[in-house]
């Protein structure tokens, strides 16, 4: 982790950047690649943000208006970054819509990343997966290669709004030290607290109401599961913040192995977000979710929480049954 190359030394020859965020882009994907780009606009480099469409009901986000879905896979670039993800698959709709576009991308593929899933196409590797957000380790990458010199206080803001929200606002965060310490130098930098508190966590639609109503009916606890659903297709998208809400509330409830929430996406994909307890909060062996959803589904995250996708034929409910089976049974 420690012998890479500094970034200034990386972008110093370049001039036109693509800078890519995953799909259901978040406050730690969209942060880290508005403070490094803000950063490259300061170098006089020219920057693109480019992830997938962004769906309205996540549009609360501050600042997710600064990112286009448009890709013109005919514009060369001297450097292609991605932030907060790793395998190109993660940009979603953009990657299966330009997937030989992407496959063909040999060099110059920078990639600053905590999650654990593999990154076998990158060329530079900046991958800590350590660090509880993404913005952490922009932020100390940043550091490392410029100081201060560049971190604005609109760009320490972006920064804090990955660490406040990756870290469940300094909830779940494995290395408080390390989490405290950058929030505090952020916030001495300039960052915007207060308004990211308010932006983020007290001025969600109403519609998070209707959202828990039935999140609320359809949970049930067994055999150490605390399991709940959502359907989709009849009640649409919801956004980020209603999904953070919602798992705030599903995590502080005693007892549970680990706690699903089942997003039924269509007649043929169930989405999964796994979470599970802390070491320090529990009396059995930690559930590692990350390696559950690596080995029984597809995709992964971290340790305490992951996503992971089902597919299946025939009716919705007994996919959730096999789900809660192949889940039980992997913990147990
Ligand atoms: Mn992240």
């Amino acid at each position: 982790m420690n012998n890479h190359p500094s970034l200034s030394s990386i972008i110093l020859d370049k001039q036109n950047i693509i800078i890519f965020g995953h799909t259901n882009i978040d406050g730690d994907c969209l942060g880290s690649m508005l403070s490094l780009g803000g950063i490259l606009e300061q170098l006089g480099k020219d920057v693109d943000y480019i992830a997938d469409p962004i769906h309205p009901s996540r549009s609360r986000l501050p600042w997710v208006e600064k990112i286009s879905s448009d890709l013109d896979t005919s514009k060369t670039y001297d450097l292609r970054i991605g932030t907060d993800f790793s395998p190109w698959q993660r940009t979603g709709q953009l990657y299966k819509d330009h997937q030989t576009y992407f496959d063909g991308l040999k060099d110059n593929i920078l990639i600053i990343d905590h999650h654990q899933e593999d990154n076998y196409h990158a060329t530079r590797n900046f991958k800590d997966v350590d660090a509880d957000a993404n913005c952490v380790w922009m932020y100390e990458l940043l550091q490392e290669a410029w100081r201060e010199q560049y971190i604005t206080p609109q760009i320490a803001t972006y920064l804090l709004m990955g660490i406040m929200t990756d870290t469940g606002r300094f909830t779940f965060d494995t290395q408080p030290a390390r989490i405290l310490r950058a929030a505090s130098e952020l916030v001495t930098l300039g960052a915007d607290k207060p308004f990211l508190i308010h932006q983020l966590y007290r001025n969600t639609d109403p519609h998070l109401l209707e959202t828990l109503q039935t999140v609320l009916s359809n949970y049930y606890i067994q055999d150490d599961i605390l399991f709940t659903s959502r359907d989709e297709r009849e009640a649409g998208k919801i956004s980020k913040t209603e999904r953070d809400v919602i798992f705030n509330l599903l995590q502080g409830i005693a007892g549970y192995k680990v706690a699903i929430f089942a997003t039924i996406k269509d007649d043929h994909l169930i989405k999964l977000s796994l979470r599970s307890k802390q070491a320090h909060e529990i009396d059995w062996p930690i559930v590692d979710v990350n390696d559950l959803a690596q080995t029984h589904f597809e995709w992964g995250g971290h340790i305490h929480a992951a996503g992971a996708v089902y597919r299946y034929n025939g009716s919705p409910q007994d996919a959730i049954e096999s789900i809660f089976a192949i889940i039980n049974q992997a913990i147990h």
